[in-house]
Order: structure tokens, then C-alpha cells, then sequence
């Protein structure tokens, strides 16, 4: 076991994602065996919580959270960061539970965090890219970052990415509590509240691969919310309140 991963918390939102759960669990533990893993669900349906109590009844790895239903991705994020902030964790790792991130970039991840406090798994730098994804949702995605790009002055070229690797350090400098996206959003506000918190940030390539099991939560009141926060994340920054 390397040293730094006794010091790092994965933290994966699922909402019926029992198609996945268990091939995540495997795929994460074989890349990074020394980190811990915490499964944030909102009561899914379809016994996703059910199966996470299972697998972390058998590993002392994993803790399952459960929230009393859908609260969204952004709001699973926090809850999920602020229990490692609780527990003293020195890394927090954010990816999602349907394969889409690949596990096996994990260590390069924890070996850039010891310099950088964000490391982004982006699909828009050089060897980046994604697999199975449909013209209409890579246009969704590039539109979606050139508009954050114009609107916040944000440098990096994946700013909607959720695969991150986050230093606590960075995680106390940003008022968790202000965090204002419930969902899909949630991305930008926290690299922008990240980059106005000073964070040293990198990208590192990842292929992205498209679900193959389970359903889609991305829709249209997500991509409205998403042009909004933006909006309102500029206006906070104007008035100096972020
Ligand atoms: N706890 C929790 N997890 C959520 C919620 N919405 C989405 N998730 C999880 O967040 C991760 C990302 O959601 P996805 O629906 O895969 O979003 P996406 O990757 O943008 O879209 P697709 O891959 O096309 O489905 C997955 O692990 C979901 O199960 C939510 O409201 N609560
Ligand atoms: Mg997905």
C-alpha cells in the first residue's frame, strides 16, 4: 500500500446505479487498494443503497451514506466532501459511479496532488477524449464549456468534468456551506469557488466513457440551471461575495 492512499477518500453519488455498483467497488480497489471509498445515495429505487450497505458491511473500506431521496449530484458532492473534512481525510477523490471514469488514473491523480490542490481528469486536453458519446451531447458538453470559459475567465479546457482530485486543504478555503448547485452545475461552481479560492490546478488526460448500464440523469432543467449558475457565479464574483 503506498502511503498516500491511507490518506484519501473517494466519494462516488449514486442514484440507481445497482447495475454498476459492484464493478466500480472492484475497479476502484484494484487501481488504489489503500484509499477508502464512500457511496453517497439518495434512496434509489432501484436498491442501489441496499447493495452499497452490503459491500461495505464485507469491506471496512467502504461507508455508505444515505440521504432520504433525490437531492441531486452537487448537494451528494458536499455532503460527501464535508464527512471527509470531518474524518481528516488529506485527498478527496469525486467520480461517478457508472463507469464513465476510468478507476486506473487514481494514483497518477494522488502522485499530482502532492503539488497541485485540484487535479482534473479532463477530456479536452491531448489524449483526452470520450468513447460512445452521441454529436448531440459532446455539442451539449463544448458549448456548455466555452460558455463557462467567456463568462467566469476559466482557463482550464474541461470545466464540467466531474472526475477531480481535490486537496482538503483546498476543500477549508472554499465555504462548502455557499455551495449553491444542487446538481449538474455543481462542477463549474466548485472549480470556479476553487480557482477564486488561489487553488494550483492541473489537467490530466481521461477518456470518457459514455454508460453503458443505467440511465442518463442529465435533462433540461439541468442544462438551465447549468446557464444560470453560471450567470449567477459571475455576478457573486462582482459583488466580491465569491
Ligand atoms: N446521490 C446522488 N447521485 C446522483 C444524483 N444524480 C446523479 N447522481 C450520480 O452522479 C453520477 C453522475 O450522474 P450521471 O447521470 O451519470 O451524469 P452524466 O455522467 O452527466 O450523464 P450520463 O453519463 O449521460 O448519465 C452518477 O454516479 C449518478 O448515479 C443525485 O441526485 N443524487
Ligand atoms: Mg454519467
Amino acid at each position: 500500500m503506498k502511503s498516500h492512499n491511507r490518506k484519501t477518500i473517494i466519494v462516488v453519488p449514486t442514484y440507481n446505479e445497482k447495475g454498476n455498483i459492484q464493478t466500480i467497488y472492484g475497479k476502484i480497489f484494484k487501481a488504489a487498494g489503500g484509499c477508502h471509498l464512500l457511496i453517497v445515495d439518495d434512496n434509489s429505487p432501484d436498491g442501489t443503497g441496499r447493495m452499497a450497505d452490503g459491500i461495505a458491511r464485507k469491506d471496512k473500506r467502504v461507508a455508505v451514506l444515505h440521504r432520504h431521496g433525490k437531492l441531486g449530484l452537487g448537494s451528494a458532492y458536499v455532503a460527501g466532501m464535508k464527512h471527509a473534512l470531518e474524518q481528516g481525510y488529506q485527498n478527496v477523490i469525486a467520480m461517478d459511479a457508472d463507469l464513465s471514469h476510468d478507476p486506473s488514473n487514481i494514483p497518477k491523480m494522488l502522485e499530482l496532488a502532492r503539488h497541485y490542490d485540484l487535479v482534473i481528469g479532463s477530456r479536452y486536453v491531448k489524449d483526452g477524449g470520450m468513447v460512445n458519446w452521441t454529436a448531440r451531447r459532446f455539442i451539449i458538453s463544448r458549448a456548455s464549456n466555452l460558455y463557462c470559459q467567456w463568462v467566469l475567465g476559466l482557463t482550464q479546457d474541461d470545466c464540467s468534468g466531474g472526475f477531480k482530485c481535490y486537496r482538503a486543504d483546498l476543500l477549508r478555503k472554499i465555504d462548502l456551506s455557499k455551495v449553491f448547485s444542487p446538481g449538474y452545475s455543481f462542477q463549474v461552481e466548485i472549480l470556479f469557488r476553487a480557482v477564486r479560492a488561489g487553488a494550483k490546478a492541473v489537467e490530466i488526460p481521461i477518456i470518457f466513457v459514455n454508460r453503458h448500464v443505467g440511465e442518463s440523469k442529465l435533462n433540461l432543467k439541468e442544462l438551465w440551471e447549468f446557464g444560470w449558475t453560471v450567470l449567477k457565479l459571475r455576478w457573486l464574483a462582482w459583488i466580491g461575495k465569491v
